[in-house]
């Protein structure tokens, strides 16, 4: 079942990133500014203050149509309410999360190569991440980029929702776009802009200005 989900700009949290400022704070500046949907990910948060902000987050958000993943933590997004999780190739099995989920939760997979795009099209996951697209300091254990030519040949195998991460700006944004990608997900573009709301509404403009229609 296709779940309608708008993938198109698709905010991942790093409080590292947030210039000091409060995380909470920046993903709502950055939903003000047209971000479609949210992730926490804080891989140096212990479960207590991941869950926490989870459930703020999930609080503030539950109005505005933003559906909220969960980064790794199958446990934290039960816990949170929250509408999804993410998960990695080390992550728990696909399989296992939408048993624990339930058909109507969201989740989605990091792909790092074709034939992980190959297996994960054949279930029932939500999304896929082709990752990374481009080189990125945000994550340093990152496989070989992708680049261009890399996601329009992931675009051609598969049906199913296909979003990408990594090194992804407002100046690269929309030769992204332009090979059919249903959104892309970026980190600092947006955690790190002096205004994240700003920084969101541009990146919404040049998504609508080039995003492909089939
Ligand atoms: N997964 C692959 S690359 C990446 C993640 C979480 C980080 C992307 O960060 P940025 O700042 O948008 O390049
Ligand atoms: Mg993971």
């Amino acid at each position: 079942m296709t779940k309608e989900i708008d993938y198109s700009l698709y905010l991942v949290t790093d409080n590292g990133l947030c210039m000091g400022r409060d995380l909470t704070r920046v993903v709502l500046d950055a939903v003000q500014g047209g971000v479609s949907m949210v992730q926490i990910r804080e891989k140096n948060s212990t479960a207590g203050e991941f869950l926490n902000t989870a459930r703020a987050l999930q609080q503030r958000l539950s109005d505005s149509g933003v559906p909220l993943i969960i980064n790794d933590r199958v446990d934290v997004a039960m816990a949170a309410g929250a509408h999804g999780v993410h998960i990695g190739q080390e992550d728990l099995p696909y399989q296992v999360v939408r048993e624990m989920l339930g058909p109507d939760k969201i989740i989605g997979v990091s792909i790092n190569t074709y034939d992980q795009l190959w297996q994960a099209s054949l279930t029932d996951v939500d999304y896929l991440s082709l990752s990374p697209v481009f080189p990125t300091q945000t994550k340093t254990d990152t496989k070989e980029p992708f680049g261009l030519e890399g996601l329009k040949k992931a675009r051609a195998m598969t049906g199913k929702p296909l979003i990408t991460i990594g090194g992804i700006n407002r100046d690269n944004l929309a030769d992204i776009m332009a090979t059919g990608v249903d959104g892309v997900a970026l980190v600092s573009a947006v955690c790190s802009a002096d205004s994240p709301a700003d920084a969101a509404r541009e990146l919404v403009r040049i998504i609508r200005d080039n995003k492909m229609r089939i």
